[in-house]
């Protein structure tokens, strides 16, 4: 069955995977899966209608046949587990690899967020130059801890995607690197 899986209407790339649709996308892609877009508008993601799909209002969701999942490090996990190729197959590397989830989730997505909200709500603030400050020494703390246990290849993938090229602890990555190689690293 095609699963269906929802992103924005109107985020400025049009839905195409700039939100947090885009981690759902790349597992879906990755294995090969094919599947369906809904694009939503802010205020249809807030009814009723959408809410019995994800309770916060939120998206990405991810419907397949009766399953209905929304947390987009969920339908990953889902996704790795009905496919081969994402998690390991041994028991310990699997474990390694579901910790390393868990952290991007956890661990290494909350400051980055802290970032994304102090620009979008913070901007008209006094003290808005300041808390920039802060929260950007955060996340190059870090990505430099990242970096320092899986090298540059995740990296630059990170920067790729998100935009942080221009931090200094990404660019000093090496180059030639590509993400797949992070794999050998479970
Ligand atoms: N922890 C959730 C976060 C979901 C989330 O914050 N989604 C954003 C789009 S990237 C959203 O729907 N924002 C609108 C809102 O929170 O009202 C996940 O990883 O799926």
């Amino acid at each position: 069955m095609t699963p269906t899986i929802t992103a924005f209407e109107r985020s400025p790339d049009r839905g195409k995977g700039l939100a947090r649709d885009m981690r759902v996308r790349w597992a879906l892609e990755e294995v090969g899966q094919p599947y369906g877009v809904r694009l939503l508008s802010f205020s249809e993601m807030k009814e009723p209608a959408h809410r019995a799909l994800h309770p916060f209002g939120q998206l990405p969701t991810y419907e397949e046949g009766d399953l209905t999942l929304f947390e987009s490090g969920a339908i990953v996990f889902h996704i790795a587990e009905r496919h081969a190729g994402l998690l390991p197959d041994d028991g310990n590397a699997r474990a390694r690899a579901i910790t390393w989830m868990f952290a991007a989730l956890n661990t290494v997505e909350p400051p980055i967020f802290d970032r994304v909200i102090a620009t979008v709500l913070d901007r008209d603030k006094a003290w808005y130059e300041q808390r920039l400050l802060v929260v950007e020494d955060r996340i190059r703390e870090r990505l430099g801890e990242l970096s320092s246990r899986l090298g540059a290849c995740l990296l630059s993938r990170i920067a790729s995607v998100n935009g942080w090229a221009n931090f200094p602890v990404v660019l000093a990555m090496p180059t030639g690197l590509t993400a797949r190689s992070t794999r050998a690293t479970f």
